[in-house]
């Protein structure tokens, strides 16, 4: 029995050696190694080239190295085997504490202050809106989208999500479905994406998305909105629409972890602009020992006989 380790933009050698320490029993192989592939039962993939699966004739489960699969699902060739995901709490910490930080870095105008810095310039805002006051809405409301939302309303922000089917989360406002998603946006100063990209959601970030945003918050002073934070996916925006609604002055600001080309082409106008943060993909990353224990807790509940958890849908695509 083999560990087919296919991923890229990941260190193959540190995954390969915590594979190895956490599975000492099984051997771990990577593309480009001489092996017997009909030995490899469970494949570990990120952004594997496509095909590259195939032919795996007792292969019996693929695990993505992060909680996204988009990844594995663009693969034409991929064999009909359980796909499995990460859901951890070290990551799902990661993806919090990036929300958190930028819903107050942006209801506290840490850009202005910067800027004031810049000009040693002593202005005190004297209208800075209470957390309760700025509302902020979740697209995606699964693992991720509701520990943001726990950790948001903890700190006093007026939270709601959206999510495909109806959810209930104590102290959030939920809505669900394409026909909610109006009021949703209607009521969001700050929208914030954690979305899996799947036929459904690709390009839900567009012009017409954000026009139905939340024009006037709650506040007086010089808080201006709505603002958005994407870190589910580049595909789910339209970066053309999102550049035209900051030079329009309809969306204030723009905090973006995913793009629709990564890493982001050194020519983007996305980089330069002044109502926009630019992060490397890096808002949740997948920590080796965190990632590497689920998955070898995986394995061996499969090897004793029971079931598999965190299965994604492909129905679904998530
Ligand atoms: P989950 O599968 O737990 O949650 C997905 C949420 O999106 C669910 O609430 C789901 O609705 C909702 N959803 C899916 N499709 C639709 C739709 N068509 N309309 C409305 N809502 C929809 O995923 P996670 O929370 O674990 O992760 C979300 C995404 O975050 C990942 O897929 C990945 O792309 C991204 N990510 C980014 C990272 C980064 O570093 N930037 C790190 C980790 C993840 P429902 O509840 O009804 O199923
Ligand atoms: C993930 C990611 O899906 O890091 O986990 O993007």
């Amino acid at each position: 029995m083999t560990i087919l380790l296919a991923a890229t933009g990941m260190d193959i050698p540190v995954w390969t050696a915590r594979l190895r320490d956490a599975l000492p029993e099984i051997p771990v192989v990577v593309p480009g190694d001489i092996f017997d592939r009909r030995a490899v039962h469970y494949a570990v993939t990120w952004k594997h080239p496509p095909g590259s699966l195939a032919g795996l004739p007792h292969l019996e489960a693929i695990f993505s190295l992060g909680a996204g699969v988009d990844h594995i699902l663009t693969d034409p060739k991929l064999p009909e085997v359980p796909i499995l995901r990460v859901v951890d709490q070290d990551l799902t910490n990661r993806m919090s504490e990036y929300v958190v930080l930028h819903c107050l870095r942006v209801m506290r105008q840490a850009e202005v202050y910067r800027a004031q810095q810049a000009e040693r310039l002593w202005r005190d805002d004297e209208n800075q809106p209470a957390a309760c006051d700025v509302r902020v809405g979740l697209l995606g409301l699964g693992v991720l989208g509701q520990d943001a939302a726990r950790k948001l309303a903890v700190m006093g922000f007026d939270v709601a999500g959206w999510s495909r089917t109806p959810r209930i989360v104590e102290g959030i406002t939920t809505f669900a479905g394409s026909e909610q998603l109006p009021a949703f946006l209607a009521r969001t100063d700050i929208l914030v994406c954690l979305l899996p990209l799947t036929d459904d959601t690709r390009g839900i970030i567009d012009a017409r998305l954000l026009a139905g945003l939340a024009r006037q918050g709650r506040w007086t002073g010089r808080l201006t909105g709505p603002h958005l934070i994407n870190a589910g996916r580049g595909q789910l925006q339209v970066e053309a629409d999102i550049l035209a609604a900051l030079d329009a002055g309809t969306l204030a600001s723009a905090t973006l972890d995913v793009f629709q080309s990564e890493p982001l082409p050194q020519d983007s106008p996305l980089w330069s602009h002044p109502k926009v943060t630019v992060t490397p993909h890096n808002a949740a990353v997948s920590e080796p020992n965190a990632v590497v224990g689920l998955i070898a807790s995986q394995i061996r509940r499969h090897l004793a006989g029971e079931l598999f958890q965190h299965v994604v849908d492909r129905s679904r695509g998530y």
